[in-house]
C-alpha cells in the first residue's frame, strides 16, 4: 500500500486498447463484495478459493462501492486541493476503507488453446487492488485511471476460476492522484480476461500520416510481435491497399495513396486490418499530421483553434463509472455548442470516450493520471514531480496512459497531468513522450518557462496576460525573466479558463477577440463541461445534487465541484448558449444592406448550413429571406446583398442573420443554428398622427387608501397594496442580489493568484464582493418614509434607504400619475456621496401573488443575461413559464435576469408593465418565486421555501457576472458603482388573450 513502486506482480508491458477477434471475457456483472472500513479488519482468507463469502454482499462490477446507498460502506468525499488525509508521503491512515471482491467464471479450452496465454485486464482500480486468482497473487495494480494486464496463464484453468480483489480506498497512489473531483473507491472500470494467441500480435501502433501538400496519406505501422507471429499483413480494404511484411524488419510505412484527411470538422475515418495467422485487430484510423512549426500548433498545415472544454469521466449515479450512451449525448450536446476540443482533465478518459471523439471529431488533449495539488499549501516540499522516489512510477504513468492511447487520431497533444509543480520527473516523463511520440506535442501547464514542454499554457490569466505573453512580455505567472521572448516563439492555450461554476463566467467574448488576434494563441478550454453534484435524496425523499460536505466530510470544498457549462441533471446552463454563440467558427455580421458570412473552420466548406434572414417588427415576424451563397471554403468570406429591411412600418425593427444545418447530422436535426447575428435597423418611424396631451386622473384618498386609477396606495407609506385588483406591493428599492459563485468567492483582486517563484497560491483573503456589500449593508436596507404628497393628479412619495448603522443613503422618488387607464411611473434614485464600493444591482422591487404562472415579454431572450454575457442574447418576444425564468444553481444564487425590458404581460394577474427608455437605457427584469433574501439563505434548491410570492425585480443596472480566478474577475466597464439611477414605467391591464 504504502511503497513507491508502480504496481507488481505478473504485470505485462502496457499496449494499446485494441480491438481484436482473440476470445475475450468481460467479467463485468454482479460480484460478492465484503467491506471493512480498515485493512485489519477484512477477511483473512478471502483470496483462498474455497473461502465461503455466501455471507458476503453483492455488487455490481464496475461501481464505487461509496455509490450504491449503503452509508455504512462509506460516503464520497470531495475535496478540491487537499488530501483527505495527512500529507505524510507515501503513508496512508490505518483507516482505510478496504473493499474485498470475488467473482466465479468459467473459461472453455479455446482461452487456452495454441499456447495462448491469458491476460487480466483492469480498466481502472481506484486506487490499489491485490489480484489473487485461485488462490495464487498475481499482482499489485496501481495507477486508478490507467490499464494494466497481469498475465494469469499459469492460474488459469478451464472450467471454473475464482478471482479475488482487494481493493484499498487509499494508497501511496493517492498522493498522484489529487485531482479536484469526488474520492470515489471501487472497481469503476471493466476487468476483462483476454486470451492472448500464442503467435498473436502483442501491440500495434498505425501512426497514420497526412501529406497536406500532396493530399496522400501513409501508414507507419509499429508492429509489436514475436518473429513467429509473421508474415503480417496491414490492409486498408476501402483503399484498394494490402501489404504483408514476412518478417519484422520488413515493417516499413505503407503508401496509402490519395486519402481524406481526418479532423475535429470532419472526422474521417479508415478502418485498418492488421493480421495474422492467429488474429485480426481492427483499428479506426484517421490519417492528419500535427506539427508545432514556430508559434503555430498545425494539424493537416492549418493551425488549430481551440474552442475547448475540459471533461471529466462523471455520471450523476455512477461516478466515474463509464456510461457509453451518456457520454455520447455529452460529446453531441457539445457539438450542438459548437466545441471542437476536450482536454481530459485529469486524467485519461474511459477508451471508449476517445473511440467517441475519433467519430464524432474533437481535437483532444489526453491528460495522463497525475496531480499532487496538495503539496503546494506547504510549499511544493517532498513533491512527487521532483523526488526521485517516484521516479519510476511516475515514468511508469506516462507509459501506460500513452500506449494505451496512442492510436487515437483525436488526440492531437500529450498532457503529463495538472497542478503537480516541476521537477525532474516531470522533464523526465515528458522527455519519454518525446521520444516514443515525436509527432504530438507534450502540454503541460505548470511548466510555466518552457522548459520541456511544446505548448505554453496558463490558467484563467486575464486578457492582459495574454496580451504580454503574445508580446513576449514576461510578469508574474508569465514565465521566468529571459524566458518570455523564447516563450512568444511558441503556441500558446489556456488549459483553463472561464470558470463556470454557478452563474458564471462571463467574458467569453473578450477571449474569443484575443484567440481571434494574437497570432501565438490557440484557443482554450473552459473549466469546466459539466457539475459533478451526486444525485441524493433528503430524508423526505425530495432528490438534490450533493456537494462538498453534503457527506459530512470533515474537510471538503463545498460546491466547488459545480462548476460546469452543464448541470448536474443534465441541463444545459445559459452560459453553454453563450459559448456557442461566442465560439462560432461562422462568424455572420449582418446589416440593412448586406450579409458578411465568414467560414472560421478547420475543415469544410459551407455546404452543409443554409443561410437565413429574418425581419422583425416589434417582436412579430414580417419576412422571411433564404440567401443563396456558394459554398465558403474554410478562411474564406463573402459579402453579400441582401434585401432591403422593412420600411415605414411602426416599431423596433430587428434583423438577424442564422447559420443553420441544412440537414440532419449525426450531432443535429436540420435547422440547427450554427450562427448567428442580430442588428436593429434604424428604420424611420412611421408617419402617425402626434397623440395629443393626455388628461391626468386625480387621486382620491378613501380612509388612508389613496386610490389613482388601476392602483390603491397605501395613504401614509405610499407603497402600492392593490394594482388592478390584485395584491401588489412595493415598489421597494434593492441593491442586493443573492451573491453568484464569484461575488461570494472573488476580490477585487483574484482571490488565489499563483506565485511565479514558489507557484504557491496566495490567498488575498481580502474581502469578497459579497462581504463588502453586506459590509455596507445591501442586504439589510431600513426604509424611511419621507414624503407622501397627493398633487391634483399625481402622488410624489419620498423614501430613504440606508442600513443599521450606516450613513450612506439612496433617496427614492416615485412620481404617479394614471392617464386614461395607465399608470405611469416615473422612479428616480439618488444615492448620497461617500458609498463605498460597488453594488451588485440597482433595481425596483415588486411583490405580486404567488401562483403568476406565465410571462411574456418583449426584450432580451431567451436565455438570462448579464452585461458581460449576452451575446447569446436576442431582442424579441418571448414566452416562459416562471420557474424556467431561473436556473436552479447547484448552490442557488442570483439568476435570471434579462436586460432591456420594453414590455412584460402576466395574463395570470391581467398586468401589463412597459418600460421607457430612459437616457437610453431599459432596465432589465427578473421573475422568481423567491425574493433575494430567500434564495441567499439557501444552500440547495430544495432549502428555497414554498413560495409565499411572485417576485419582480426592475434593475435600471447589474453588475457583470465576470469570471472567477482571473483578475479583475469583473472588467472595469461592467463593474457597477454607486450611482444615481432612473425608470420609466407604465402599468396597464394586459390584452385578453385567446
Ligand atoms: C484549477 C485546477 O486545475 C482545476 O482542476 C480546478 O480545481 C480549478 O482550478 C478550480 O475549479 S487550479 C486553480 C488553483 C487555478
Amino acid at each position: 500500500m504504502t511503497s513507491f513502486s508502480p504496481g507488481s506482480g505478473r504485470r505485462v508491458a502496457p499496449r494499446s486498447q485494441l480491438s481484436s477477434d482473440a476470445p475475450r471475457r468481460d467479467l463485468s456483472g454482479t460480484w460478492r463484495f465484503h467491506f471493512a472500513t480498515r485493512p485489519d479488519l477484512a477477511p483473512a482468507d478471502a483470496c483462498r478459493v474455497d473461502f465461503d463469502d455466501s455471507g458476503w454482499d453483492e455488487i455490481p462490477v464496475p461501481s464505487h462501492w461509496v455509490l450504491q446507498g449503503r452509508p455504512e460502506w462509506g460516503r464520497p468525499i470531495y475535496t478540491n486541493i487537499d488530501y483527505p488525509f495527512p500529507v505524510d508521503p507515501p503513508f496512508v491512515p490505518d483507516e482505510n476503507p478496504t473493499g474485498d471482491y470475488r467473482v466465479e467464471f468459467t473459461v472453455d479450452d479455446a482461452f487456452l488453446t495454441g499456447g495462448a496465454r491469458a491476460h487480466l485486464r483492469f480498466g481502472g482500480v481506484e486506487s490499489l487492488c491485490i489480484a489473487t486468482m485461485n488462490g495464487t497473487p498475481v499482482g499489485v495494480v496501481r495507477g486508478s485511471r490507467l490499464a494494466q494486464e497481469l498475465d494469469v496463464t499459469d492460474e488459469l484453468v478451464v472450467g471454473s476460476n475464482v478471482l479475488h480483489l482487494r481493493v484499498h480506498q487509499w494508497s501511496s497512489n493517492t498522493y498522484l492522484e489529487d485531482q479536484d473531483q469526488w474520492w470515489l473507491p471501487g472497481v469503476f472500470r471493466e476487468v476483462e480476461l483476454l486470451s492472448r494467441p500464442g503467435a498473436g500480435i502483442d501491440d500495434v501502433w498505425l501512426r497514420a500520416d497526412f501529406d497536406p501538400e500532396t493530399g496522400h496519406g501513409t501508414l507507419v505501422p509499429e508492429i509489436r510481435a514475436g518473429a513467429e507471429a509473421f508474415p503480417v499483413t496491414v490492409a486498408v480494404e476501402e483503399l484498394g491497399v494490402s501489404t504483408t511484411f514476412a518478417t519484422p524488419s520488413q515493417v516499413a510505412p505503407v503508401p496509402m495513396g490519395e486519402v481524406e484527411p481526418w479532423s475535429a470538422d470532419v472526422p474521417r475515418l479508415y478502418e485498418a486490418v492488421v493480421s495474422n495467422a492467429a488474429e485480426t485487430i481492427t483499428v479506426r484510423t484517421g490519417f492528419r499530421r500535427v506539427e508545432v512549426v514556430g508559434h503555430e500548433w498545425r494539424v493537416n498545415g492549418v493551425k488549430l483553434r481551440l474552442r475547448g472544454v475540459n471533461r471529466h469521466e462523471y455520471h450523476p449515479d455512477l461516478g466515474r463509472v463509464f456510461d457509453r450512451e451518456a457520454a455520447r449525448e455529452g460529446l453531441l450536446l457539445m457539438k450542438r455548442h459548437n466545441i471542437n476540443a476536450i482536454r481530459t482533465a485529469h486524467y485519461p478518459p474511459h477508451p471508449e470516450l476517445l473511440a467517441l471523439a475519433d467519430e464524432l471529431g474533437f481535437w483532444v488533449i489526453d491528460e495522463c493520471d497525475y496531480e499532487t495539488h496538495g503539496f503546494e499549501a506547504g510549499g511544493w516540499v517532498d513533491n512527487p514531480s521532483d523526488d526521485p522516489r517516484w521516479r519510476e512510477t511516475l515514468l511508469d504513468r506516462v507509459e501506460r496512459f500513452f500506449e494505451r492511447d496512442k492510436n487515437h487520431p483525436c488526440v492531437v497533444a500529450w498532457s503529463l497531468g495538472n497542478e503537480a509543480h516541476t521537477g525532474a520527473n516531470t522533464a523526465a516523463m515528458a522527455a519519454w513522450l518525446h521520444r516514443r511520440d515525436p509527432g504530438r506535442p507534450v502540454h503541460y501547464e505548470p511548466d510555466f518557462d518552457g522548459r520541456y514542454s511544446d505548448v505554453v499554457s496558463r490558467m484563467y490569466a486575464s486578457p492582459e496576460e495574454l496580451r504580454f505573453l503574445s508580446e513576449g512580455l514576461g510578469n508574474n505567472k508569465l514565465g521566468a525573466p529571459g524566458r518570455a521572448a523564447a516563450l512568444a516563439e511558441r503556441p500558446m492555450i489556456l488549459c483553463e479558463y472561464a470558470h463556470a461554476m454557478g452563474n458564471g463566467s462571463a467574458q467569453l467574448d473578450v477571449y474569443e477577440e484575443l484567440f481571434d488576434t494574437l497570432p501565438q494563441w490557440h484557443g482554450g478550454f473552459v473549466w469546466e463541461w459539466r457539475d459533478h453534484g451526486l444525485r441524493t435524496h433528503t430524508d423526505d425523499g425530495r432528490e438534490f445534487f450533493a456537494y462538498g460536505g453534503d457527506f459530512g466530510e470533515e474537510i471538503h470544498d463545498g460546491n466547488f465541484v459545480t462548476d460546469g457549462m452543464v448541470l448536474s441533471d443534465g441541463t444545459p446552463s445559459p452560459m453553454l448558449a453563450e459559448f456557442a454563440a461566442v465560439c462560432s467558427p461562422i462568424k455572420l455580421v449582418v446589416d440593412d444592406l448586406g450579409l458578411v458570412i465568414e467560414n472560421r473552420r478547420h475543415d469544410g466548406d459551407t455546404s452543409d448550413l443554409r443561410f437565413v434572414v429574418v425581419d422583425e417588427v416589434a417582436g412579430e415576424l414580417v419576412a422571411r429571406h433564404e440567401i443563396s451563397v456558394d459554398p465558403i471554403w474554410p478562411d474564406g468570406a463573402e459579402d453579400l446583398d441582401i434585401p432591403d429591411p422593412p420600411a415605414g412600418v411602426d416599431g423596433e425593427v430587428w434583423r438577424t442573420a442564422r447559420a443553420e444545418l441544412a440537414a440532419d447530422t449525426d450531432w443535429a436535426p436540420a435547422g440547427h443554428v450554427v450562427a448567428f447575428h442580430q442588428v436593429r435597423i434604424s428604420a424611420p418611424p412611421a408617419a402617425g398622427a402626434r397623440v395629443a396631451e393626455r388628461e391626468a386622473d386625480e387621486p382620491t384618498d378613501r380612509d388612508g387608501v389613496l386610490v389613482l386609477g388601476r392602483a390603491r396606495l397605501d395613504a401614509r407609506t405610499g407603497d402600492l397594496v392593490e394594482l388592478g385588483g390584485h395584491p401588489v406591493s412595493g415598489p421597494r428599492l434593492e441593491l442586493w442580489r443573492p451573491p453568484t459563485d464569484n461575488d461570494r468567492l472573488g476580490t477585487s483582486s483574484a482571490f488565489v493568484t499563483t506565485d511565479r517563484n514558489t507557484n504557491n497560491l496566495v490567498d488575498h483573503g481580502g474581502p469578497t464582493h459579497a462581504d463588502g456589500w453586506r459590509a455596507a449593508g445591501l442586504d439589510r436596507l431600513q426604509r424611511r418614509v419621507l414624503a407622501v404628497e397627493v398633487g391634483e393628479d399625481s402622488i410624489r412619495v419620498r423614501h430613504r434607504y440606508a442600513a443599521a448603522a450606516g450613513r450612506d443613503a439612496v433617496v427614492v422618488e416615485l412620481l404617479w400619475r394614471s392617464i386614461e387607464g395607465e399608470l405611469v411611473l416615473a422612479a428616480d434614485a439618488q444615492p448620497t456621496r461617500g458609498w463605498p464600493g460597488g453594488w451588485p444591482r440597482i433595481g425596483l422591487h415588486l411583490v405580486l401573488p404567488p401562483g403568476v404562472e406565465d410571462v411574456e415579454w418583449f426584450g432580451t431572450g431567451p436565455n438570462e443575461n448579464y452585461p458581460d454575457s449576452r451575446r447569446a442574447a436576442v431582442v424579441g418576444r418571448f414566452l416562459s413559464r416562471v420557474p424556467d425564468l431561473t436556473i436552479d444553481y447547484a448552490r442557488p444564487q442570483e439568476s435570471g435576469h434579462r436586460g432591456d425590458l420594453r414590455w412584460l404581460e402576466l395574463p395570470g394577474i391581467g398586468l401589463r408593465i412597459a418600460a421607457d427608455e430612459v437616457a437610453g437605457a431599459r432596465p432589465g427584469f427578473t421573475l422568481r418565486r423567491h425574493d433575494v433574501r430567500e434564495v441567499t439563505a439557501a444552500d440547495h434548491p430544495h432549502e428555497l421555501p414554498e413560495p409565499t410570492a411572485t417576485h419582480l425585480y426592475l434593475d435600471a443596472a447589474q453588475r457583470g457576472i465576470g469570471t472567477l480566478l482571473s483578475d479583475p474577475d469583473v472588467r472595469p466597464e461592467h463593474e457597477l458603482r454607486p450611482r444615481a439611477a432612473q425608470w420609466s414605467l407604465r402599468f396597464s391591464a394586459a390584452p385578453e388573450r385567446a
